[in-house]
């Protein structure tokens, strides 16, 4: 298995997030990745690799130019000192020309501030979901991109939830050159941004497993209704699941959710994984198991498609090492 690491995701270290008026220590560190990383050196048969430089115009397939150069110029102009959005409601159309206004029409909340390191991180983890999808079309069966910042809450041209580019949509549209592409995410909060992204359209099946939104960010959605529009209802699937759940009523969710891409005969499949489904996940709220992890693993494997494995979330810096590794030992053994 190929390991993609983006070495430079450490200089994006965001100190506070800004929650129900408290600004609290920022949960999305860069030690998040380092500890995922060190732990899957002690496994056999892993490669790991650098990310390749791509063309700005794969990012621009899923994201509005305009918002690639904001991110950029709004990173330039704050410097050292993380900026925050103030968010205010826009409607469809409508335009700020203020820069705090400008800062509110590009972020849905306030966890996901920007500096000068900001904009090259994020250009970095897409680069690394990139890298690897571009593995995939050379015939590998499976690759891991560990992606830092996430992306899945990441829309077209607004960022939040730590996340700015949204990197499983941007694997998902290069490897949709090539044919049907499913999206399975199992990061407990919802994937609103690959959601969105992809809601109009039959050729991309999104697959989100999560806590309840009514519980859980990004709270706006993520619900079982929300099956798609247009040309795309019916390509889209959500699993919202009560607090606590377990292993048990987690794994129907997922046979549900494996039965419906094998139904799609995907020629490819992304996964956006979140670790923080697990029990000892500080912001999560659902109770999966380490030893579930390698079940989720093989399950996934078994689809027997070929696969990306885009990093998502995942807070408890202590237990992410372990449960990377059990879900990966998991697919390697299926
Ligand atoms: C990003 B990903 C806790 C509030 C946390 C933001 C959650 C973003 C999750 N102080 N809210 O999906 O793991
Ligand atoms: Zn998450």
């Amino acid at each position: 298995m190929i390991i993609v690491y983006p070495s430079r995701h450490v200089r994006h270290h965001p100190p506070n997030e800004i929650f129900n008026g408290n600004r609290d220590p920022h949960e999305e560190v860069p030690e998040r990745i380092e500890r995922i990383k060190a732990s899957l050196e002690d496994l056999e048969g892993l490669h790991f690799i650098l990310p390749c430089r791509f063309a700005l115009s794969w990012i621009e397939r899923v994201h509005d130019h305009a918002y690639v150069d904001y991110l950029a110029d709004a990173g330039r102009a704050a410097g050292a000192t993380y900026v925050y959005p103030s968010v205010f409601p826009y409607g469809e159309g409508q335009r700020a020309t203020h820069p705090v206004g400008i800062r509110g029409q590009y972020s849905f909340d306030m966890y996901t501030p920007i500096s000068s390191t900001t904009y090259e991180a994020a250009r970095g983890s897409a680069m690394t979901a990139l890298t690897a999808a571009s593995y995939l079309r050379r015939g590998e069966r499976v690759v891991y991109a560990l992606c830092r910042p996430p992306g899945h809450h990441a829309l077209r041209s607004r960022m939040g939830g730590y996340c700015y580019f949204n990197n499983a949509a941007i694997a998902a549209e290069y490897l949709n050159d090539r044919g049907r592409v499913a999206i399975l995410d199992i990061d407990v909060h919802h994937g609103n941004g690959t959601q969105d992204i992809f809601y109009s359209r039959p050729d991309v099946l999104v697959v989100n497993i999560h806590a309840d939104p009514d519980e859980l960010f990004p709270y706006f959605s993520g619900r079982e209704e929300e099956q798609g529009k247009g040309a795309g209802i019916g390509y889209n699937m959500n699993f919202p699941l009560p607090l606590k759940t377990e292993d048990a009523v987690y794994d129907r969710a997922l046979r549900v959710a494996c039965a419906r891409i094998r139904s799609f005969a995907p020629v490819y499949l992304v996964v956006s994984v979140g670790y923080d489904a697990h029990v000892d996940d500080p912001i999560g709220g659902l109770h999966l198991t380490t030893a579930y992890y390698y079940r989720i693993g093989q399950t996934l494997a078994e689809l027997g498609i070929p696969t990306v494995l885009i990093q998502e979330g995942g807070y408890n810096t202590e237990t992410l090492g372990t449960v990377a590794q059990t879900f990966i030992r998991g697919w390697i053994a299926h």
